[in-house]
């Protein structure tokens, strides 16, 4: 069962967050002094894809911390727009996420803010020498997420986890960089026990409707566990804020429907009454999170206590990345290679890289 790169690059998750972590510790000062040396007023972080919505969640968790406006735009509108994100006079970060360093939306957003003088950036990639590592004001490259599968699974937590350990020096907040120092033996525990759910229920087949809700910050991690289903195994998925799902999409549900929900502490009663209605409606729920039993879900995957809702982020992410490779097994898919994709986009249009 090892034989696919997805699988052990997803198990091997743990240790590489352990190697990020020194990483970040050993260029906290210098860090710090970039982000002190431009006092921004607003954050844009971007990415495509995976990396855009590792921006999503990063961007909330920053905004959070830190009170500074920050928002996620994918790199494609600020290639295409880049004037509409940076109001005039008024300092701003671009905060730049990709495994490969060469999705061209993303290094051509970076050259033009920084060629029209709108913001400077920061990038964070696996690659140090790729484009955006180059041009990027400050470049912070993480040679060890590196990935052989087309598909990105520890290179996704681990720029996440990047971000989060930006954001709680750029809050000087320690008490949250305790916790997330904890993160990496949290999860070394909890993969065994998130393999066997994912395996059990990767191979039902008859579900064919997928549906992942987060809330806040967990918007951008429900995104991820819908693109790893939809890129490996071409299954119907869709990714919601869970009390926006009421409004409309919940007329979808029927007995093939499968809703994953990414459990919070802030969303705790609002999400228990959610469960009942998707219920109601003939899906089958399964709840994530710390104490997710107490939701009444058709089935619970608990991760460890004692983390705040920040810090818990990436812990969420073996679970949705296991249950797509087991389905992926399940229809004789080869998930380390989904149709119709590569490791990364090139575009070949007039703008050039
Ligand atoms: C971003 C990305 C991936 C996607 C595919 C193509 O890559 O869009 O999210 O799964 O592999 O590239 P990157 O900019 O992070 O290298």
């Amino acid at each position: 069962m090892q034989s696919h790169a997805t699988l052990r690059e997803i198990r091997r998750q743990p240790d590489t967050w352990k190697t990020t972590w020194e990483v970040w510790t050993e260029k906290r000062a210098s860090l710090l002094q970039f982000f002190r040396e431009r006092q921004p007023e607003s954050i844009l972080f971007t990415g495509c894809g995976t990396s855009y919505y590792l921006s999503i969640a990063a961007a909330r968790l920053f905004q959070e911390q830190t009170g500074i406006p920050a928002q996620a735009v994918p790199a494609s509108e600020i290639m295409i727009q880049p004037t509409a994100f940076f109001p005039p006079d008024r300092p701003a970060l671009l905060v730049a996420s990709s495994r490969s360093g060469e999705t061209s939306e993303v290094v051509r957003a970076v050259n033009v803010v920084q060629e029209r003088r709108l913001a400077p950036s920061l990038a964070i990639t696996g690659e140090p020498a790729s484009q955006l590592a180059q041009s990027a004001g400050f470049a912070l490259a993480l040679p060890h997420i590196r990935e052989q599968s087309v598909v990105m699974t520890s290179s996704f937590t681990n720029l996440l986890f990047s971000l989060q350990l930006w954001t709680a020096i750029v809050a000087g907040n320690e008490d949250l960089l305790r916790e997330l120092r904890q993160v990496p033996a949290l999860g070394e525990k909890h993969l065994s026990t998130a393999e066997d759910t994912a395996r059990q229920l990767g191979a039902e087949e008859s579900f064919t409707h997928f549906v992942y809700l987060g809330l806040g910050a967990y918007y951008g991690l429900a995104c991820e566990g819908m693109l790893k289903m939809k890129e490996m195994t071409q299954t119907f998925c869709e990714a919601f804020n869970p009390l926006e799902f009421r409004h409309g999409p919940i007329s979808t549900l029927n007995r093939q429907s499968r809703v994953f929900l990414l459990k919070s502490r802030v969303g705790h009663p609002h999400e228990q009454a959610l469960v009942l209605d998707l219920q109601q409606s003939g899906a089958d729920v399964t709840a994530i999170g710390e104490q997710a039993g107490t939701l009444g879900a058709d089935r619970s995957v608990e991760l460890p206590p004692g983390l705040g809702d920040g810090s818990r982020s990436i812990l969420y992410l073996p679970f949705l990345q296991l249950l797509a490779y087991y389905r992926t097994l399940q229809l004789k898919q080869n998930p380390d290679q989904p149709r119709n994709l590569g490791q990364v986009v090139r575009l070949n249009d007039k703008g050039g890289d």
